[in-house]
């Protein structure tokens, strides 16, 4: 399979997740200023949404939104223990923090990350605020999901690194930095950040 990416970019969550699962991974980096590719073709082409993550099959078709790729790299390897069964209600809660990270949090990045207006990015900021000071209250244990590592793990760790690059004050959330360091201890996330030259 072959991941479309861009380093430190939310394709980083699907990366960590293949590592995690034992998947071999093709990488291909993508330009999102020009959308174009390492070879210089159109990305538009592979993910007309133009934007990454993409996951392309081995039959050649194209996966694309982070979090369902996340989902899907997981059913691939059930041993892994990547996401609780399909019907289970804990699946449920995964469902419902990825649905989270992705429409509540992932796009409030947006308008920091491409210069949007002043007032948006400082409604963006406040509203940020808000969302972690939520996940500071419900990471009780050691991952999102509990005890164990899951894939909305992933998600939140690239989230959470945006934070910092947006020189958000991190003291704010101590539970939250105690997960990053966690999770940065992970051998799928040191290998992800390496092969990403992060
Ligand atoms: N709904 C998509 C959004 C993905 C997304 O926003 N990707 C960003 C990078 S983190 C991107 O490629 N932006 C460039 C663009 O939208 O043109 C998902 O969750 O996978």
């Amino acid at each position: 399979m072959k991941l479309f990416y861009t380093p430190g970019a939310c394709s980083l969550s699907p990366h960590i997740v293949a590592l995690e699962a034992g998947i071999d991974l093709d990488l291909c980096k993508v330009d999102l200023k020009t959308h174009t590719m390492e070879n210089g073709d159109d990305f538009r082409k592979i993910n007309p949404k133009g934007y990454i993550p993409a996951l392309q099959l081995e039959g050649g078709e194209i996966l694309t939104e982070g979090a369902t790729i996340v989902q899907f790299l997981a059913e691939q390897k059930p041993n892994a223990h990547l996401a609780p069964p399909v019907g289970s209600l804990a699946h449920y809660r995964l469902l419902e923090w990825l649905n989270f990270l992705s429409a509540e949090v992932h796009k409030l990045f947006k308008p920091l990350f491409w210069d949007g207006p002043e007032d948006e990015q400082k409604e963006a900021r406040e509203s940020l605020v808000r969302r972690f000071d939520y996940i500071e209250k419900r990471l009780v244990k050691d991952y999102l999901m509990g005890d164990e590592f899951s894939v909305a793990d992933a998600y939140l760790y690239v989230l959470s690194r945006w934070l910092e690059d947006q020189q958000f004050d991190m003291s704010r959330w101590p539970k939250l930095q105690a997960f990053q360091e966690r999770m940065a201890q992970r051998p799928s996330v040191k290998q992800a950040l390496q092969e990403e030259k992060l």
